[in-house]
């Protein structure tokens, strides 16, 4: 079977069944129902200026003065508990490269997003799409905000935040849900555990920590995460492995899934274009294992012969 990979601009799409709780495109020239806010220390600013957002509209201006500065758009919402959310936005730098991020202020970041923030996304002078899926809290909550991680100024346009009708899924690759990483070989000094920390990107670490790499060879590879039992898996995200703004991502892959003592392919996938995150989704299946099978020579443009992922997930 083969059916196309879901690319980022499919996970920005609405889902079915999800309510809109906040959104904002700045046009009217006011933040809207959002307020100005900052998380660290030292002067910041917060505004909405014309004419530099999407399609020439206007957007809001992130901007930490002190390179302490945690400055963020922020909204004040209550959350359903066990609700999945989604917080997507689109985000430029002015000058070179800025990170950006999102953080629902939650009682619970277990499953997908520890620190209770989403890791940072870099992002350059083209307007770029961030969305963070699946975010969910167990507790009380009170804001969620869109933030500049980095000095100087970033430009936010078309932030939207979502609430998804149904339970958050979880992602039983986690390794705080007994996830097993495993690869057919590693290239030195990467470790398996990037596979499934729970993060996507790890802005600020070392290259070790960020993802995992297999042997640079001309044979196919693999990376796999296996479940303490049978786990029901319909989805799954395989985020690549970025480095300076460019994003490692495997030009033909398939997602296998291990089942009742063998390994099944459910999708061969051919990314023509990088992507930060691959998504597949397929019949429900109760999986012991899930794997990334990539052929030889179907890895990047860039690195042909090497796997490189960030974050295996499985819903
Ligand atoms: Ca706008
Ligand atoms: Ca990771």
């Amino acid at each position: 079977m083969r059916t196309a990979a879901l690319l980022t601009a499919a996970l920005l799409a609405l889902p079915a069944a999800a309510e809109v709780v906040a959104e904002a495109d700045f046009n009217d020239g006011t933040l809207g129902a959002f307020e100005p806010a900052q998380y660290g220390e030292g002067e910041f600013s917060v505004e909405v200026v014309a004419g530099l957002g999407r399609d020439g509209t206007p957007c809001v201006r992130v901007t930490n003065l002190d390179p302490k500065a945690g400055a963020a758009a922020k909204y004040g919402m209550r959350y359903d508990a066990g609700r999945a959310y989604t917080i997507s936005f689109w985000a430029r730098a002015e000058e070179g490269t800025a990170r950006v991020s999102a953080y629902l202020d939650t009682g619970d970041w277990r499953l997908n997003y520890p620190g209770g923030y989403c890791a940072p996304v870099e992002v350059g002078a083209e307007w770029q799409a961030v969305a963070y899926t699946n975010i969910h809290q167990q507790g009380r909550g009170y804001l969620a905000n869109v933030r500049n991680n980095s000095p100087g100024s970033v430009l936010i346009d078309d932030i939207r935040i979502v609430r998804s009708d149904g339970e958050f899924a979880i992602n039983r690759a986690l390794a705080s849900n007994g996830g097993e990483p495993s690869a057919d070989s590693l290239y030195p000094q990467y470790r398996l555990q990037a596979l499934n920390d729970g993060l996507q990107i790890h802005v600020g670490s070392d290259f070790t920590r960020r993802a995992t790499a297999t042997a640079e060879t001309e044979e196919p590879h693999w990376v796999q995460v296996a479940f303490p039992g049978p786990r029901p898996i319909s989805r799954m995200v395989i985020y690549w492995a970025a480095e300076g703004g460019t994003v490692y991502c495997s030009r033909r892959f398939d997602v296998q899934v291990h089942v009742e003592g063998r390994w099944t392919t459910v999708t061969e996938v051919e990314e023509p274009e990088p992507a930060p995150f691959s998504a597949v989704e397929f019949d429900e299946v109760q999986a012991t294992a899930v794997r990334i099978l990539q052929p030889g020579g179907g890895g990047c443009a860039q690195r042909p012969n090497l796997l490189w992922v960030s974050e295996v997930e499985a819903y």
